[in-house]
């Protein structure tokens, strides 16, 4: 994600512009201030750097932005993608990406809603169920919680024991009916449909089974751990499931 965004004059695009594009200058987004805060400052290093991370502001085709909390992240593929499923589980696993395409695929298509407002209709996903992944793994009776790390070496996640085995989460390996793109954290990222999309971690490379819910990086930052659409972060948008 290098492409030099830039605006009419040809100067970088500012950060006011990315907070208005955003809708964030107006009143109501956000509603807890330390996480406006959290987000400015998020928006603001972006912004005032543009190492990689503002292409992402910005709105493409499909009505996505392209989000990464990291300046850069490294590419895998087929060669070098591995996931890790450790922690609470008698059988700790490295899947390759071959290993993952030969399981059982689930194809789910959604609204994708960002906390930040943005919404995306009926997306296609495919992938893994994770609760597949689990019990391959072995998921021993005192763990109650599920970690995700990202191979952008910054960002991660976590679920409920009983919300990572929900039929409606994914270990994605397609999105809108292809391969999922490296700008959307190909080529895997979790997808947590009836949550904001902030869980669906993108570039996920760790699976941890934990024996309690530890936060993720922007519920360090003020977000809500339990994501739902509609009935959480102060907002009130309809579900997407
Ligand atoms: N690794 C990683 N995963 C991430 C993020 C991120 O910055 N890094 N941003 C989250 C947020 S806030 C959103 S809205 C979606 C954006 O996904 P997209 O870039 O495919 O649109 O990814 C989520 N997963
Ligand atoms: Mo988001």
């Amino acid at each position: 994600m290098t492409t030099p965004d830039n605006d009419r004059e040809g100067t970088p695009v500012g950060r006011r512009l990315v907070l208005s594009m955003l809708g964030l200058g107006a009143a109501g987004v956000v509603t807890a201030p330390y996480l406006q805060r959290g987000l400015e400052a998020f928006l603001g290093s972006v912004a005032d750097s543009d190492p990689t991370g503002l292409t992402g502001l910005l709105p493409n085709g499909g009505g996505f932005r392209y989000y990464s909390v990291a300046t850069s992240v490294p590419r895998k593929d087929r060669e070098n993608y591995r996931l890790t499923v450790d922690g609470l589980v008698d059988r700790p696993t490295t899947y390759t990406l071959d290993a993952l395409r030969q399981l059982p695929q689930t194809r789910m298509v959604r609204d994708v809603q960002c906390v930040t407002g943005w919404r995306v209709p009926e997306t296609p996903f495919e992938g893994v169920r994770l609760s597949r992944i689990l019990d391959a793994a072995g998921v021993r009776p005192d763990a109650k919680a599920v970690r995700f790390t990202c191979f952008d070496g910054t960002y991660s996640e976590s679920l409920t024991m009983e919300q990572a085995r929900r039929p409606d989460v994914l270990v994605a390996l397609r999105m809108r009916d292809k391969p999922v793109e490296h700008a959307h954290g190909g080529p895997v990222r979790l997808y947590v449909a009836p949550m904001y999309f902030y869980k669906s971690a993108k570039w996920l490379s760790g699976i941890s089974v934990t024996s309690d819910v530890r936060p993720g990086y922007w519920e360090e930052r003020g977000y809500d751990v339990d994501a739902w659409v509609g009935r959480s972060n102060g907002r009130t948008d309809t579900p997407t499931v």
